[in-house]
């Protein structure tokens, strides 16, 4: 099978566009746009519904929903987080003019490894946070112990992890709070948006105001928030999209056991093992491409992208590697070599709901041959 057309690391997933047009005649009809319209708060309640969880705030996107939660939570100081994630994660520190220090991951679940945490707090250390990647459940409970110890935060990067859920409980609950993208890329999209999962009605609260330029009522100004508000449009695109989520979900599931059965056995690559405590969203599909393999992994990268397979090498450069970061005495290599290993061998192969299985099997070949 010759592809001719491009294969992309993900596609966002759409619902027929007649489905939408009823939800753009409603917020037309209304001439409510934002602030806070009635698809916000319905599309909160449904979220929450679904995910199973008791609150949660909309955001315009994930990186403002991180900048506001470290925000909601005082956190300043230090904040102790993994390299091994998009740079959204620790720009959020950035914005808030906490300093950065990278910890090493597991080189099993590619997430912050609990046991490299410790060495790392210092006085100034105030909060962790960890990214659960790819949608994999970070070690919640070992975290948990640490921060409970040493009197920390844990804010969870969840922008991969939507709809995971971990010994029947959602993994969003974990943690002080918990931050989704629905981003285009991701499982849920809401073309750009994001959420907070708050634990208590106060806390939303709380973080609706500070999405809101710190307004509390017409005259009152609590806090310097920003505008982190999600419009109309894309909530309604959100009530949409649930509607057709399990089905998507669904499709990834087939995606990922087709490639995990033709790639098990290939030489050199290595598959992330699967757990059964864990209920997956299949968010992203990586690899890790070892030294035993025929090609390098910029080597197979290449090769896929001659046949119009774009594959991601998601991620590398680590984010400790950026130069805003690499300066800092956590960033050097020597600090992080399980998370620089992982970022010179993983590549994310695609994986979204319109790939067809042949595609798959398509890909897979390519790879084992
Ligand atoms: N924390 C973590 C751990 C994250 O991964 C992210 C975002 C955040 C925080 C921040 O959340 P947001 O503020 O974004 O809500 C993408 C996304 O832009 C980014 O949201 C995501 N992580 C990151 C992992 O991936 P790129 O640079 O890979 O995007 P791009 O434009 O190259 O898209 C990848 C492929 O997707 C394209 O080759 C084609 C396809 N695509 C993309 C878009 C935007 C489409 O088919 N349609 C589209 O509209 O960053």
């Amino acid at each position: 099978m010759e592809k001719t057309n491009p294969i992309y690391v993900t596609q966002p997933s759409l619902p027929p566009l007649e489905e939408f047009i009823p939800y753009l005649e409603k917020i037309w009809d209304s001439k409510i746009l934002t602030n806070g319209g009635p698809f916000h708060h319905e599309l909160e309640e449904k979220l929450c519904d679904y995910l199973g969880v008791k609150h949660l705030s909309l955001f315009t996107n994930g990186t403002i929903a991180l900048v506001t939660a470290l925000q909601a939570l005082r956190i300043a100081g230090e904040v102790i987080t993994t390299p091994y994630s998009f740079v959204a994660t620790a720009h959020s520190l950035l914005w808030n003019g906490i300093k950065p220090v990278f910890a090493d991951i597991d080189p099993i679940s590619l997430n912050l490894d609990p046991t490299k945490i410790e060495a790392a707090i210092t006085p100034n250390t105030t909060a962790i946070m960890p990214v659960h990647c790819y949608g994999r459940p970070c070690d919640v409970d070992a975290i948990q112990r640490i921060a409970d110890n040493y009197n920390l935060k844990v804010i969870y990067d969840a922008a991969h992890a939507f709809g995971v859920k971990r010994k029947g409980e959602s993994i969003l609950s974990c943690g002080d709070l918990s931050v989704l993208s629905f981003h285009a890329t991701k499982v849920f999209n809401t073309f750009e948006g994001g959420c907070i999962i708050c634990p208590d009605a106060k806390t939303k609260q709380h973080i609706d105001h500070l999405k809101n330029f710190g307004f509390v009522d017409e005259t009152t100004v609590v806090a310097y928030g920003v505008n982190g508000k999600m419009s109309e449009v894309n909530a309604a695109f959100g009530l949409l999209q649930l509607q057709h989520i399990d089905k998507a979900l669904d499709k990834r599931r087939q995606i990922s056991d087709r490639y995990r059965e033709l790639l098990a056995d290939v030489k050199g690559i290595t598959l992330l093992p699967e757990s059964t405590d864990v209920l997956s969203n299949f968010a992203y599909f990586p690899i890790l491409v070892e030294p035993v393999y025929p090609l390098s992994r910029d080597a197979l990268y290449q090769k896929l992208k001659d046949k119009n397979i774009f594959g991601r090498r998601y991620f590398y450069p680590l984010i400790s590697n950026f130069p805003m970061y690499r300066g800092l005495v956590s960033a050097h290599h020597d600090n992080l070599p399980v998370a620089t290993e992982a970022s010179l061998k993983v590549l994310c192969l695609p994986i979204y709901p319109a790939l067809e299985i042949e595609e798959v099997t398509y890909i897979s070949e390519l790879i084992a041959n």
